[in-house]
């Protein structure tokens, strides 16, 4: 089922700033630079909708979208602020990671959490642990999937590789739109 429309709906800092808006949420997270925001635009088929950049830390808020699919079911996409971003001090790292934390912790409407890791290196320690963090506070309505990003970086032999090694993920590229239409299939399914 495609996406036909997508508006932004509002940035946030911290949970206690949300809104409700009773419609199934999915959560994009992943390292800074991985491909977060670039994904939701792809998704949306809406360049611009979420702000994206080569320089790491672009996304500093909590942003949610709406998007409407062909039969006007709607979702909310929310893109995060990427973790692992260096270029700030101390204190505002530690108050992100703590916004952020809680936001992950309490938000119950998001079905599903979106784990982004870029195709090409798999093994970074940053991406390690957070599934088990996830974990400690998932509930049974709620879902992680591993989508790995930029594969068009990859060649076939790579990719293969990949493929073989997580076989229950999704493999896109916000660049050529590969994987773009299973993701949204896949996404389709949180629909309340
Ligand atoms: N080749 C290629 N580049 C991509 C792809 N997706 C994103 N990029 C590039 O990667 C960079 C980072 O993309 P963003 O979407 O801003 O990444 P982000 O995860 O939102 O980053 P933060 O907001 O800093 O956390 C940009 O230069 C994008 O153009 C992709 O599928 N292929
Ligand atoms: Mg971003």
């Amino acid at each position: 089922m495609n996406i036909v429309s997508a508006k932004f709906l509002i940035s946030c800092e911290k949970y206690f700033q949300t809104q409700e808006y009773n419609l199934g949420e999915i959560a994009f997270l992943g390292r800074s630079n991985v491909g977060k925001s670039s994904l939701i635009n792809a998704l949306a088929n809406h360049k611009g909708l979420a702000k994206s950049s080569s320089t790491p830390g672009k996304t500093q808020l909590i942003n949610f979208f709406e998007v409407t699919f062909a039969d006007k079911n709607k979702l909310i996409l929310i893109d995060l602020p990427g973790f692992g971003y260096a270029r700030v001090s101390k204190d505002k790292k530690a108050a992100w990671n703590k916004n952020l934390n809680e936001f992950l912790q309490k938000r119950k409407e998001i079905k599903c959490f979106i784990h982004l890791i870029d195709s090409r290196h798999d093994d970074l320690d940053i991406d390690e642990g957070v599934y088990e963090y996830l974990q400690y506070f998932m509930n049974e309505n709620q879902i992680y999937i591993k989508v790995f990003t930029k594969i068009d970086k990859l060649n076939q032999s790579e990719f293969s590789k990949l493929k073989s090694k997580y076989k229950d993920a999704i493999y896109v590229s916000s660049a050529s739109k590969k994987g773009i239409d299973k993701l949204q299939e896949k996404i389709y399914e949180f629909i309340k």
